[in-house]
C-alpha cells in the first residue's frame, strides 16, 4: 500500500540538509508545518511553511517545553485514515492529518558528552519529539517517519519514483528505526541519571540499559567497583531471579560463578536424571548425573575435591535432605537449586554463611537470548549458545562405533564441555567427569591437564589405573593435530566426541583408528571464552 504525502511536519534540532529537503518537498506540493527554530530556518530560506501553533491554537510555551504536545498534532499523526470514527474526530476538532514526520531530537547525548551543567542536560531531554516519533511510528500504516538526516535523499527518491507516495516496506523500516532511536535516547538518559544518582552514593556506575538491582561491595577484585543490573524483559530462571534464603549478600564473583554453575546443570533434564555441577572460577570442577542428587554430588565432588572447596554447587532438582547433609560437610559458598525440601532448608540453616538460592525453575538451555561483553569502546553481542548435543547429529568417523555406554558418556561429556572455558577437554565415565582441562591456550595442554587430573583422582582413591582408563573424552572444538587426541588415548580414553572440521581431520581419524578409539563428530563447536 502506498501512502500519499500531502502534509509534512518538520521539527529538527540538527538542521543539516533541512532546507534542501524541505524545498524538494514543497516543490512536490507538500504542505509544510514546523516548530519555532525549524520554522524560522525554512522561512529565511523563503519556503512556504506554517507554524505548529496554527495546528494547536497554542503558542509554544515554557521555553519550548510545550510546543507540539497537543491533540492538534498527535491526532493528525495517530488517526487511522480508513476509520470513520477517527475521521469524524478529525473533522469535529478541525485536525489536519500529517503524512510525513521529520524529527531529530534535542542533542541530549552531545550535551552530556560535552560535560555541560546538569540543568543544560535536563533541558536537552526531548519530550515532544519522541512522543511524535512514537505516534508516527505506531501509525506507520498511514504515516512515514524520518528520524535520520541521512534518509532524506532516499525519501525524495522514493517520492519521485512513486508519484509522491511512500511504500509500506519503507514506512515499516522507518518505524523500526524510529523506535530504535527513541529506545537508545531513553537508555542514554537513564544511564546518565544512574551516574548522577551514584555520585551521591558510594560508587559511580555506568551500565548499558537495564535497572540497577544491587550495588556490590566490589568487582572481581577489591579495587574494582561493581553492581548487578537486571535486564528488562522476561528473565531466565537463575541467580538473577533466585530467592536467597540465607547467607551473606552475593559477591560479584559469586554471581558470575553461580550463573555458570546453574547454566551448566540446567543442561540436564530433571525428568531424566538428577545432576550436580560444582563450579570454581566460572568453570566446572566436577559434574555428574545419577538417580539421586546425593550420588551425583558425591561423584561430582570426587572429580576434583581440592578445587571444589569453597565452590558453587548447582542442582537440577529440588535439594533433598540427604544431599543437603552431604553438601554442608564441605565448605561451599553457594547452593543453587530449583527448590528445597523443608528438611533440606533446615539442614542448610545450620551453616549460617552458606547461601541457599532457590529459583523456582531451570533455565531452558535451548532458549534464545543474547550475551554481551564489553571491549574498549564497544560491546560485543551474540546469541547465547543454545545448541545442545541432544539436537546434534553424531557421525561416527572411525572404524569402531561407540558402545551404548560410550554414547551416553560422550553426550554427557559434550554437555559439560559446552560450559568449560576453551580450550575445553572433558573426560567422563559412567555419567561423571573424571578430569577437566579448562582455559588453556593450546588444546594439547588442556588434554594434558585433564589427563593429569584423572591420574590424580586415581592416586587419591588409591587405585593403580588412571580414572581416564575406559573413559570418553570431549573436546569443545576440533583437534587441529593428532597430538591432543593421542594424549587422550595414552591416558586410556576409549571414545572421543568433537565437532570435527579440521583441515587435518583425516590424520586425526587415522590416529584414532590406529589407537582403537571410537570417535564421533557433532558438527557444532562449543567455544566459550
Ligand atoms: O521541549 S520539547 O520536549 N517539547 C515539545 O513539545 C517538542 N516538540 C518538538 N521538545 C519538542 N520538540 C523538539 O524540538 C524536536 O524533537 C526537535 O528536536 C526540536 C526542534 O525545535 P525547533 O524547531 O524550535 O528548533
Amino acid at each position: 500500500d502506498q501512502v500519499r504525502i500531502s502534509r509534512a511536519l518538520l521539527s529538527v534540532s540538527d538542521k543539516t540538509g533541512l532546507v534542501d529537503f524541505a524545498r524538494a518537498l514543497a516543490e512536490r506540493g507538500i504542505a509544510l508545518v514546523s516548530t519555532g527554530g525549524t520554522h524560522r530556518t525554512l522561512r529565511e530560506a523563503g519556503l512556504p511553511v506554517a507554524e505548529v501553533a496554527d495546528l494547536t491554537g497554542f503558542p509554544e510555551m515554557m521555553d519550548g517545553r510545550v510546543k507540539t504536545l497537543h491533540p492538534g498534532v498527535h491526532g493528525g499523526l495517530l488517526a487511522i485514515r480508513d476509520n470513520p470514527e477517527h475521521q469524524a474526530a478529525l473533522a469535529a476538532h478541525g485536525i489536519q492529518t500529517i503524512d510525513l514526520l521529520v524529527v531529530n531530537l534535542y542533542p541530549f547525548e552531545a550535551t552530556i558528552g560535552a560535560d555541560r551543567p546538569e540543568a543544560d542536560c535536563i533541558e536537552n531531554i526531548d519530550v515532544g519529539g519522541p512522543a511524535m516519533i512514537r505516534g508516527a511510528a505506531k501509525n506507520h500504516a498511514d504515516v512515514a517517519v524520518v528520524t535520520d538526516v541521512s534518509d532524506y535523499a532516499a525519501i525524495l527518491a522514493e517520492l519521485a519514483a512513486n508519484q509522491g507516495t511512500i511504500g509500506t516496506a519503507t514506512r515499516k523500516a522507518l518505524a523500526q528505526k524510529a523506535f530504535a532511536r527513541t529506545a537508545a535516547y531513553d537508555a542514554a538518559i537513564a544511564n546518565w541519571l544512574t551516574g548522577r544518582l551514584d555520585e551521591a552514593g558510594p560508587a559511580p556506575f555506568r551500565a548499558f540499559g537495564g535497572s540497577l538491582a544491587q550495588g556490590l561491595r566490589y568487582g572481581e577484585n577489591p579495587h574494582q567497583r561493581a553492581a548487578f543490573y537486571r535486564t528488562p524483559g522476561p528473565a531466565r530462571p537463575g541467580v538473577a531471579t533466585a530467592r536467597q534464603l540465607q547467607g551473606k549478600e552475593l559477591s560479584y564473583n559469586n554471581f558470575n560463578d553461580t550463573d555458570a554453575a546453574y547454566e551448566c546443570v540446567a543442561e540436564f533434564d530433571p525428568a531424566r536424571t538428577g545432576a550436580v555441577a560444582i563450579v570454581k572460577h566460572a568453570n566446572p570442577c566436577g559434574v555428574a548425573e545419577a538417580a539421586t542428587l546425593t550420588e551425583a554430588y558425591e561423584r561430582a565432588l570426587a572429580c576434583d575435591p581440592t578445587s571444589a572447596f569453597g565452590g558453587i554447587v548447582a542442582l537440577n532438582r529440588p535439594l533433598d535432605a540427604e544431599a543437603a547433609r552431604r553438601i554442608v560437610e564441605i565448605f561451599t559458598e553457594v547452593i543453587i537449586a530449583p527448590d528445597a525440601s523443608e528438611e533440606a532448608r533446615a539442614i542448610v540453616a545450620g551453616k549460617k554463611n552458606l547461601r541457599l538460592l532457590l529459583t523456582g525453575g531451570l533455565p531452558d538451555p535451548r532458549a534464545p537470548g543474547e550475551t554481551v561483553r564489553t571491549l574498549a569502546g564497544g560491546l560485543l553481542v551474540q546469541g547465547r549458545d543454545a545448541a545442545t548435543v541432544d539436537d546434534m547429529t553424531l557421525t561416527v568417523v572411525t572404524k569402531r562405533t561407540p558402545s551404548e555406554a560410550e554414547y551416553a558418556d560422550l553426550r554427557f561429556a559434550y554437555r559439560v564441555a559446552k560450559h568449560v572455558k576453551s580450550n575445553a577437554i572433558v573426560y567422563a565415565k559412567a555419567g561423571a567427569t573424571v578430569g577437566i582441562g579448562a582455559g588453556q591456550m593450546s588444546r594439547v595442554d588442556s588434554s594434558r591437564i585433564a589427563a593429569w587430573k584423572a591420574a590424580e583422582g586415581a592416586a587419591r582413591l588409591g587405585v593403580s589405573e588412571s580414572l581416564a582408563k575406559g573413559a570418553v573424552v570431549a573436546s569443545d572444538a576440533f583437534f587441529p593435530f593428532a597430538d591432543g587426541l593421542l594424549a587422550a588415548a595414552e591416558a586410556g580414553a576409549t571414545a572421543v566426541i568433537q565437532p570435527g572440521g579440521s583441515m587435518r581431520d583425516d590424520a586425526v581419524i587415522a590416529a584414532a583408528d590406529a589407537a582403537g578409539l571410537a570417535m564421533v563428530f557433532t558438527g557444532i563447536r562449543h567455544f566459550r571464552h
